[in-house]
């Protein structure tokens, strides 16, 4: 691979003077508040992280990404980025219109003309592109329950870079490292691309790659959007800066990568590989499994471990960026040196260690010990600040059933039970009650119980953040809206869905508040399990059936399942 042209590449940005002047005109055109996700592929769009788009994409180049990840220009690109808007809006604009796009406090970042707008196949997307249609996958459940109906194409007028206070300094764009380059002398660049926290492994492994290419590092991990659950940006940024001291300074790089990531496996290796071509780097390390999204709903990996180093070596003689195969490295305890799995040939004359992402979870959940040899003592100390013991954290507590199936009693006994042990301030986020102080204008068709329980789920994530406990007991008819919120606070502690299983029957027997007569009667309209629909959780961390079981044990359960999670202490 010849070494990398450093030449600036082609940013979408307009001069500082007239920036100030569209800004201005802007003022007047229709307006979209882009996503968080939108905002990230802008800022690539913008500064020439995404080059060749000039935009978001028009409907051909969308079928031929989606088809065979080519650009209606023949060009390599495998991931299609759409402006996804709702219909209310998209019915506003005409095809030939401009608009502004707007960052969530309302600052115009860029104006796009609009060129396109098509509602897509969504399902075909999602099998062409993610190889499934399953929700399993996070980014075929962002396109199915969470993008827009309506996609925009069109070329971008970019006014300025979105806003980001935290690690400034750390921040480049491809223009910015390509200098940073030409400035060092550096010829060869080899780029690691991570969403975790680094450990001894990748040190090793980082070091490796660098010297097989011959070429210096550049450590280039993901803070925009990465896979739900993941480590918060913040944490993992002050991880890498302890472990960048091991490194030699004089080779070694590191800058923070606003992407918002998609877990495509090989079309987002290839897509990682482009972006890095893009920053100047001649080299990319390619792992097991590289941008996996987990398992499916049946339990198996969506893509073959090596699929990821397959498509990319296929293509990148034309993307100019060459690949280095990840190995994965295992620590060897009577040599103390970490040694790539495939090349020990003593293996069963040796000790190896390895620690997974799963118990190294379970090992920062419980406050047990995590060893010199797999990390450094400075990850570690941060990584404990960000994840104490369970029985430290703030979590969520979930009910969800029937109107009158017991959650609101269950869960006020619940509150009593955990004020009594103390530790940690408890909120009740009860349906009635959110209906009166929160979502007092909102009505019960689907839009507005979605709005209202993704109110309940950003209260219960901040107070989770805070290390509180939250008890919610809203209705919580729909799966997709209960998932959302629980990826809004898993990223915090843990959640934990109970459904309070009571039968349609026996609530319509009981009918406490006299609301089953009235919507039997048609005086209430769109009524949960009578004219309205009810989707049972099918895998809740706890079923309780509140017939025959008296209020006292329904809470009991919850307290035996919150000490079997760590979350209390018996
Ligand atoms: S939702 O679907 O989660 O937003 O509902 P939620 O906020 O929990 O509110 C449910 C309470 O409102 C009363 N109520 C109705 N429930 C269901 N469907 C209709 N159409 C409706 N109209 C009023 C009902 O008393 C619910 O209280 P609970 O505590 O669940 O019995």
């Amino acid at each position: 691979m010849q070494p990398t042209n450093l030449a600036p590449i082609p940013e979408l940005f307009v001069s500082y003077d007239s920036a100030q002047k569209l800004k201005h005109e802007a003022g007047a055109l229709a307006s979209w508040d882009l996503t968080p996700r939108q905002i990230c592929d802008l800022e690539l769009l913008m500064n020439g992280g995404f080059n060749p788009l000039k935009g978001f994409l028009s409907e051909a180049d969308y079928n031929g990404v989606v088809e065979n990840m080519r650009l209606s220009s023949g060009e390599l690109w495998p991931m299609p980025i759409n402006l996804d808007v709702g219909e209310d809006f998209a019915n506003s604009v005409e095809v030939g219109q401009d608009i502004a796009l707007r960052d969530q406090e309302g600052v115009i970042l860029a104006m796009m003309s609009v060129t396109d707008k098509w509602e897509p196949n969504k399902d075909r997307e999602a099998e062409k592109v993610f190889g499934s249609n399953d929700s399993a996958h996070p980014a075929v459940n962002y396109l199915h329950n969470q993008a827009g109906k309506i996609y925009l194409g069109g070329p971008i007028t970019g006014i300025q870079q979105p806003v980001h206070y935290d690690f400034r300094g750390r921040r480049d764009t491809p223009n910015e490292l390509r200098a940073y380059f030409r400035k060092m002398g550096w010829r060869r660049v080899v780029a690691f691309q991570t969403r975790n926290p680094l450990h001894r492994a990748h040190q090793e492994l980082t070091f490796r790659a660098a010297k097989e290419a011959q070429a210096n590092l550049l450590i280039h991990p993901v803070v925009g959007l990465t896979k739900p659950g993941d480590i918060d940006h913040f944490t993992r940024v002050r991880c890498y800066e302890a472990v960048l001291d091991q490194y030699p300074a004089s080779t070694t790089s590191m800058s923070l990568l606003n992407l918002a990531m998609r877990m495509a496996g090989p079309r987002e290796a290839v897509w990682h590989g482009l972006i890095r071509k893009n920053h100047g780097c001649t080299h990319f390390i390619v792992g097991r499994d590289h941008a996996g999204p987990g398992k499916n709903s049946a339990g198996e990996d969506f893509y073959g471990p090596y699929d990821a180093q397959d498509l990319f070596r296929e293509h990148q003689e034309e993307m100019g960026i060459e690949m280095v195969d990840f190995k994965h490295m295992v620590f060897v305890q009577d040599r103390a040196q970490y040694e790539p799995a495939d090349e020990i040939l003593d293996k069963d004359e040796v000790t190896i260690l390895n620690i997974s992402g799963t118990e190294l979870r379970r090992r920062l959940a419980e406050g047990l010990e995590i060893p010199e040899w797999f990390s450094f003592p400075q990850v570690v100390e941060e990584l404990r600040k960000s994840r104490p013991p369970r029985a430290n954290q703030g979590f969520t507590v979930f009910f969800t059933g029937f109107s009158g199936s017991g959650k609101s009693t269950i869960a006020n006994a619940l509150m009593i039970k955990l004020m009594e042990m103390g530790g940690r301030p408890v909120t009740l986020l009860d349906g009635d009650i959110v209906r009166k102080n929160l979502s007092s204008e909102l009505g019960f068709s689907k839009e507005h119980r979605d709005l209202n329980i993704r109110r309940i789920g950003y209260v219960a994530s901040e107070i989770t953040k805070n290390g509180g406990i939250a008890i919610c007991a809203p209705i919580a008819p729909y799966a997709t809206t209960r998932r959302a919120v629980r990826e809004d606070i898993e990223a915090f502690g843990a959640f934990i869905e109970v459904h309070v299983a009571t039968s349609i029957e026996e609530c319509e027997r009981r009918d406490r508040k006299g609301l089953y007569k009235l919507a039997r009667e048609g005086k209430i309209k769109e009524f949960t399990g009578i004219s309205d629909p009810y989707d049972v959780p099918e895998n809740p961390e706890l079923r309780v059936e509140t017939e025959n079981v008296d209020v006292d044990n329904c809470a009991h359960q919850v307290i035996l399942k919150l000490e079997s999670m760590g979350l209390i202490k018996a």
